[in-house]
């Protein structure tokens, strides 16, 4: 099942753009009409998908900012793609051929390397493993980890301020970031990709085109930070027998050794014996599956002593207060990457289930616990039989609160459970002051979430910012707010 948009009448200029475009960019990096392949215009969860008016694939900001210009001209919206993965609709064009999908994907250099000063210079298609490749051979850690590193891209990272499993030591991508190249949607350049730590001239403006969802200008290139690589990691699986002893040991961890700790992800029940689904020796985990709930935590240290005995220590006192029931501290690379595989399996094996409700929320870490069990309890109550998977980052609030629907629901059922569990999630963390999206964004899925929610001074704020980027309203028409900037497209 998927979610087609807005299914209007191609509009009759369509070609003629297409044309211009293939004589800006060759003929080879413009596709239109049935030509557009597949892979552009869907995403990975297979939720949203489009048919663009042409997909575009320039190969430099010069070459962006002409495309741009040329769909203003022609009053056509674009949509900046990156790795497919926002999951919230936010890169796909709607299904009218009424967009232009400007694909970064040639634009994966490299382009610099600042050892001294931490820091490198990237262009916007760079795939996040990629980069993490590039530090790593320089001798240093670009830290943004998320289980879609090897395919999603720098410029998608940036635009949607990403998470991911580090955010409690290294800070969302927007912490990540010195420096960013934008085209405006007139195809003017906005250019400040210098490396400094210190810069209190007037507005950060590049701070605006973090977290923006591709709505202010087209990403092209960033400066990120890098971080010292980890010469200790050591890695712990610990099994609970609730959600509320995860979050004592969480408290605990952080009280005795917060400073070290890259990594505090949780792991209900349900979502390991998912993720066992997946794996091809779910015997060897049987033990740890028997219990309630998981973490898979991370220590890490640049220099200094050996964390080895110190966290066995830590382990020990932790089973022997009964806050953890059972454990394993992986003893080597392989055993580290093996429970790593658990949790990427986890996210994989829900996607083969199809389609599933899918939340990403924060409320403050205190209340993690008793939003998890409020959650799966009216999960239980509105939908009987659905199987809640309750997992997420506890070092930052955040949880994913996602239901598999029960087998066999009829026609009415299929159609409008996943709206309604949406909105008793979303009234869950009203409840606590949350955010009903903590990594992911709004994209199309969450905008009218977000509209109840955002207040009235925000959103004209918001409004006249976008007003100011993107008059015309030609970039990610319709992303986050509606009716923002102008005509909608
Ligand atoms: C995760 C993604 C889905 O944490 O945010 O697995
Ligand atoms: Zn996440």
């Amino acid at each position: 099942m998927e979610t087609r948009l807005d299914d209007d009448a191609a509009q009759p200029a369509g070609g003629e753009l297409a044309a211009r475009l293939g004589a800006l960019l060759g003929a080879q990096q413009v596709f239109a009409g049935d030509a557009v392949p597949e892979r552009y215009c869907r995403d990975w969860s297979g939720d949203y998908a489009g048919v663009p008016l042409a997909v575009i694939r320039p190969a430099n900001a010069d070459e962006v900012a002409a495309a741009l210009r040329l769909c203003a001209a022609a009053g056509v919206g674009v949509i900046p793609q990156g790795g497919h993965t926002g999951l919230v609709g936010g890169g796909t064009a709607d299904a009218g051929h009424r967009q232009v999908v400007l694909s970064l994907e040639r634009m994966n250099r490299i382009r610099s390397v600042d050892p001294l000063g931490m820091s490198m210079v990237v262009e916007a298609g760079c795939v996040l493993q990629a980069v993490k490749d590039a530090a790593d051979e320089c001798g240093y850690l670009f830290p943004l980890a998320l289980g879609a590193q090897g395919s999603c891209q720098i410029g998608g990272n940036l635009s949607t301020n990403a998470g991911g499993v580090n955010v409690l030591r290294y800070g969302m991508m927007r912490n990540l970031v010195l420096g960013v190249e934008a085209v405006l949607p007139d195809g003017r350049v906005f250019s400040d990709l210098r490396a400094l730590r210190k810069n209190n001239t007037g507005l950060d403006l590049k701070q605006l085109f973090i977290g923006a969802e591709g709505t202010l200008g087209v990403v092209t290139a960033a400066t990120l930070k890098l971080f010292p690589k980890p010469r200790w990691v050591e890695t712990l699986w610990l099994s609970a027998g609730s959600v509320d002893a995860i979050m004592a040991i969480y408290g605990r961890l952080q009280r005795e050794g917060g400073e070290l700790l890259s990594a505090f992800e949780l792991i209900t029940a349900p979502c390991l014996a998912l993720a066992l689904e997946l794996d091809p020796n779910p015997q060897a985990w049987r033990a740890l599956a028997a219990h309630p709930a998981h973490a898979l935590i991370e220590f890490s240290a640049s220099g200094g002593p050996d964390l080895g005995p110190w966290v066995g220590t830590l382990v020990a006192d932790l089973l022997d207060a009964g806050l953890a029931l059972d454990g394993l501290h992986a003893q080597s690379g392989a055993q580290a990457a093996a429970m790593w595989r658990i949790r990427e399996r986890m996210v994989e094996a829900q996607q083969r289930r199809g389609k599933h409700l899918r939340t990403d929320v924060s409320v403050p870490i205190a209340a993690m616990a008793e939003l998890v069990a409020r959650f799966e309890a009216a999960a239980a109550a509105a939908l009987p039989g659905a199987q809640p998977l309750s997992y997420g980052h506890v070092g930052d609030g955040n949880a994913h609160l996602n239901v598999l629907p029960p087998p066999g629901l009829d026609a009415a059922a299929a159609a409008d459970w996943i709206p309604r569990l949406t909105g008793i999630v979303n009234e869950l963390v009203d409840d606590y002051g949350g955010s009903i999206s903590a990594e992911h964004g709004i994209g199309l899925s969450k905008r009218a979430a977000f509209e109840a929610r955002v207040p009235a001074v925000q959103r004209e704020l918001m409004e006249r910012i976008k007003t100011a980027f993107d008059p015309a309203a030609l970039l990610s028409p319709e992303r986050i707010l509606p009716r923002t900037g102008g005509q909608p497209r």
